[in-house]
């Protein structure tokens, strides 16, 4: 995994991790940032969540890095670039779940180290610098399930949509060298980065809505054939095959719909230096048809005594 640089030994990824984000999951957790009340819903996956949490509780990091499907840019890679944004997230298709009130500290510095170095290896790069700029729900609701606190600044980078205008070589291609631009600047400014891919897995979803939001009666994977996918990239993901999700990636987005299109999931594995020990499945769930898992790859260094 990553290698501290020796102009700043201190620098380094401590973890990664795919950090999925229905907003179902805020809503049933009822946070007061938050204004629906749900009673209950997707525990295996707040649960997981909750264990993610106690792991990296034995963390030391200072910055969470994340890449959110749902900030889609169409010209390059953008990244927020003022040091704090506040204002309300609604959820455009699930308005009566998620209408959250963020106030998010950014690390300007680090993001513009990491434009940087993107910049250097030949990515078309902006920084975000309006103040009335909206942060998407992505962002928002995998930071709030990883910490909730909000007490470490946070750097967010955009998906560039790639995949659609070109193909998933040319997402993972660019994906590749913004993972390692990551973590060059991780290590050049000396943080300790915890960094978060922002998506599910399948991503095929039911188009109608339940009465009740949380009624788990009504929840289940979409397909068989979708769980099947899932089922071989969490088999990857648990011994240690990054490559492999890499090389599988195109058939992976065609056949599920994968919401990794966005390139956060090649992004992330590529900021670890493509692990090849086993990553931890906190969970699996469905939220209306989709796959998510929650997964985390402690740097070895980290997870010494975690692991038997
Ligand atoms: O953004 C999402 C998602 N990725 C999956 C399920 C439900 C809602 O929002
Ligand atoms: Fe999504």
């Amino acid at each position: 995994m990553t290698s501290p640089s020796p102009s700043n030994p201190r620098g380094r990824i401590v973890a990664g991790c795919v950090a999925p984000h229905p907003p179902h999951l805020v809503y049933a957790e009822n946070p007061p940032q938050n204004e629906p009340r749900a009673e209950c819903g997707w525990e295996e996956l707040r649960w997981g969540y909750e264990r993610l949490r106690r792991r990296l509780d034995a963390l030391d990091y200072d910055v969470i890095v994340v890449l959110s499907a749902h900030w889609q840019t169409y010209v390059g890679t953008h990244f927020l670039g003022l040091p704090r944004f506040e204002s309300l997230s609604v959820d455009p298709v699930f308005p009566n779940l998620f209408r959250y009130r963020y106030a998010l500290d950014v690390d300007v510095p680090l993001a513009e180290a990491i434009h940087g170095e993107a910049s250097s290896a030949g990515l078309v790069t902006a920084m975000m610098r309006n103040p009335d700029f909206r942060v998407d729900y992505g962002t928002i609701v995998s930071c709030h399930m990883t910490r909730p606190a909000w007490d470490r600044p946070i750097v967010a980078i955009s998906s560039c949509r790639n995949t659609t205008w070109y193909s998933v070589e040319v997402m993972q291609e660019q994906a590749i060298a913004l993972g390692e631009a990551t973590r060059r600047a991780v290590e050049s400014l000396g943080r300790r980065a915890l960094v978060l891919a922002s998506n599910s897995l399948s991503h095929r979803h039911f188009t109608t809505e339940s009465e009740v939001p949380e009624d788990m009666s009504r929840e289940h994977v979409m397909n068989h054939h979708q769980y099947l996918w899932d089922m071989r990239m969490l088999d990857h993901m648990r011994h240690g095959r990054s490559r492999q999700i890499l090389e599988e990636m195109p058939e992976f987005v065609n056949q599920s719909v994968s919401e990794a299109d966005a390139g956060s999931l090649t992004w992330m594995l590529s900021a670890l230096g493509l692990p090849s020990h086993p990553a931890e499945v906190h969970a699996y769930g469905n939220v209306i048809g989709t796959g998510n898992a929650v997964v985390s790859w402690l740097a070895p260094d980290d997870s010494v005594e975690e692991r038997p």
